[in-house]
């Protein structure tokens, strides 16, 4: 006789269970839809989260303190995040980690997700009020997905930097499409393409509207460009040595000539390149505390790859409406 098997348990990502009664009170009076791969997204101040996310995003607006000296990479999900993480990480950590013994970088044993955690999906996720005094030694690195109108009101009022990365709208999607796919539960299938689009095209995807996201930052750092740096991943793909120095000014921690003459950015770029960081057992192998594959963040890592997926007219869609939401704004994919 077969034995009864436990219930398969959920990865963390996909709990609801724990969240708090202010988080469960304050999602029910918000416009909600299906989600991709959990069972739905909540729209908060016009952008659409996951309800597990809605805990973190919530703890830290409240709690986050930012410093002067830190630095917050911002993105839309699936435009390069982990790389940038890694690059910022080996850019601004250089003279404790990177130099004199390469053999030995953190990159090397943790994915880059670890080495510079979000807020709302990771620190303010897991603990209410992390400490993050003790645990960060300045410059402090955090990353977050959050909208320019979400972003904690201390990150407003103080001089912390802003990297902000995006990626080509065809791109993203596609990205965006394949990596819920692996997100989701056993047995559910893949989400069908035509409307995992549909919804993008809506705005309905995680941290989305994907263009409003974009506009908001790219705006901003018209405004002020010593506080907000904007890159997208096509730009530091074509030109890595180029945006990197850039990167290191912007940051105020600028390459030596003795780096120069080192190949110190050569160097930083290899270690941090697709090729390097996909290969490593830690990326290969592990899992994030939150339950997703480290594996899950390295698929193809090219500009353009929306050639194998989408069709025509799907891309057509998407150069339309990025045509309409960007116009008159300077910004063009
Ligand atoms: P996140 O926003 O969920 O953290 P993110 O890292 O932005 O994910 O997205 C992963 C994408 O970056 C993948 O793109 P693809 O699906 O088009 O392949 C991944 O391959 C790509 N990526 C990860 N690491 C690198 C890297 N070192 N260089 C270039 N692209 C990379």
């Amino acid at each position: 006789m077969a034995l009864p098997q436990p219930p398969t348990a959920l990865p963390q990502y996909l709990q609801e269970s724990e969240l708090s009664q202010e988080t469960r009170d304050m999602i029910s009076t918000l416009p909600r839809e299906k989600g991709w791969v959990a069972n739905h997204l909540h729209q908060y101040q016009g952008f659409w989260h996951s309800s597990r996310q809605m805990q973190g995003v919530l703890a830290c607006q409240k709690h986050f303190q930012a410093q002067d000296s830190d630095i917050l990479l911002v993105t839309t999900p699936k435009s390069g995040t982990t790389w940038l993480k890694a690059i910022l990480f080996s850019l601004v950590k250089r003279g404790e980690h990177y130099h004199p013994d390469p053999q030995h970088h953190p990159l090397l044993t943790k994915n880059p997700h670890v080495l510079v955690p979000f807020l709302e999906l990771n620190l303010y996720l897991e603990k209410p009020v992390p400490d993050l005094m003790t645990s960060y030694a300045p410059p402090r690195l955090f990353s977050t997905h959050l909208p320019l109108v979400s972003l904690p009101e201390s990150v407003k009022d103080s001089a912390c930097k802003v990297v902000y990365l995006c990626r080509n709208p065809k791109d993203t999607f596609v990205s965006l499409w394949h990596f819920t796919n692996r997100l989701r539960p056993e047995g559910r299938g893949t989400n069908p393409l035509e409307e995992a689009l549909e919804k993008f095209c809506r705005g309905v995807s995680l941290y989305g509207p994907f263009w409003d996201h974009v506009l908001g930052y790219w705006n901003e750092s018209l405004k002020r460009p010593e506080r907000v740096f904007f890159i997208k991943y096509e730009e530091m793909k074509e030109r890595p040595g180029f945006h990197l120095r850039r990167l290191a000014e912007f940051l105020g921690c600028p390459f030596f000539p003795e780096e120069e003459a080192q190949g110190v950015v050569d160097n930083i770029l290899r270690l941090c390149s697709f090729e390097t960081l996909s290969n490593l057992d830690v990326n290969k192998n592990g899992k994030l505390s939150s339950g997703e594959e480290h594996s899950a963040f390295f698929r193809r890592g090219e500009a353009g790859e929306w050639r194998n997926l989408l069709t025509a007219k799907m891309a057509e869609q998407l150069d339309r409406i990025t045509e309409e939401k960007l116009q008159g704004s300077g910004l063009k994919f």
